[in-house]
């Protein structure tokens, strides 16, 4: 019996020996700041599937969601600094490190999925060149669904947000809360929750989606839908990770992410509506914005534009032109 034993033991060892390099196991984090519920979460864990599936097993991705490994302003340093080998972060976040970060971010440049689409793939390789500056490289962005105004009071016009605690995600977001005279703080997904029940927020620029996700009609009885912008998250890859697969693992990771890039824009689109039928049932009212709003709220756009252009220069002018095409 323990001869036997023994005999399995070896052949087993013969087994794994034989299979080789060939067998050998990669194992990614992939660290996220948005729940595991969340559209872009689950097209994140179909990815990590199809990445096992399609490298026969030698690539494995764990996923950490919910900002449960890095808060979502750390996730991209931690990929650079090899504490994660990918993560999945929303692009403008980092637009203070450069502009084209941003560029999804400039208000009603891009306001329905078709012209984002233009807008991303005009964009994509000035975002792709800065990444790999960075040492990181693209594997697919996928949009929230577009940007409108929740809030705790009714607003009809700019100026009624006048003095408002206005949420932040991002610098873009930050600039519009100094434009329309309101108290701007910066407040992660993660926390907005907390943020919004204790008081500290009471109006922002969001999707539906989030709205969802936050359960915000808990506190918000209004939403404005200003269709302002449709902002990208990014997954991406440590470039010194993706080099240490080989070739058929490498083109496994491509072909799932070209695939997870598709899937994550369909579902972006065809989930925006059930996001908003899921607040008008928990009772919110849902409103387009006002003529004035609109108006007001464009002209602050028009103004961010020409900043964002500024500071972009020729690399923006570029962008513009290619999509404008
Ligand atoms: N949700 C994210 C970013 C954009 C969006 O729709 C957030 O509010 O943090």
């Amino acid at each position: 019996m323990a001869r036997l034993k023994s005999l399995a033991l070896a052949l087993a060892g013969l087994a794994a020996l034989a299979a080789g390099p060939a067998a050998a196991q990669t194992k990614w984090n992939l660290p996220s700041a948005y729940p595991g519920d969340n559209f872009h979460t689950e097209n994140i864990a179909q990815f990590g599937k199809d990445v096992e599936s399609l490298s026969g097993g030698k690539l494995t991705i764990t996923m950490h969601p919910n900002a449960s490994l890095f808060k979502a302003p750390e996730i991209k340093r931690a990929v650079m600094t090899g504490q994660a080998q990918a993560g999945e972060v929303l692009m403008s976040l980092h637009e203070n490190e450069d502009p084209v970060f941003g560029v999804d971010v400039v208000p009603f440049l891009a306001t329905s999925y078709d012209q984002s689409k233009a807008l991303y793939l005009a964009s994509k390789p000035a975002v792709e060149k800065k990444l790999a500056s960075q040492g990181l490289k693209l594997l697919y962005t996928v949009p929230w669904p577009p940007q409108g105004l929740f809030s705790k009071t009714a607003v009809t016009k700019i100026e009624d947000l006048k003095g408002a605690k206005w949420r932040a995600y991002n610098p873009g977001t930050s600039r519009i809360g100094d434009a329309v005279g309101a108290q701007s703080v910066t407040v992660q997904q993660a926390e907005l929750a907390q943020a919004l029940a204790t008081g500290v927020v009471t109006a922002l620029i969001t999707s539906a989606a989030t709205g969802y996700d936050v359960k915000i009609w808990e506190s918000i009885p209004y939403f404005y839908d200003v269709q302002a912008w449709l902002p990208k998250n990014m997954v991406f890859v440590s470039q010194a990770a993706f080099d240490a697969l080989d070739k058929p693992t490498q083109d496994a990771v491509m072909k799932a992410a070209a695939t997870a890039e598709e899937r994550g824009w369909k579902s972006s689109m065809e989930k925006s509506k059930w996001y908003m039928d899921q607040l008008v049932a928990k009772g919110m009212k849902i409103e387009p914005p006002s003529a004035d709003l609109k108006t007001g709220f464009q002209a602050i756009g028009k103004q961010l534009a020409a900043d964002w252009l500024k500071k972009a220069g020729p690399t923006g002018e570029q962008i513009l032109g290619a999509y404008s095409k």
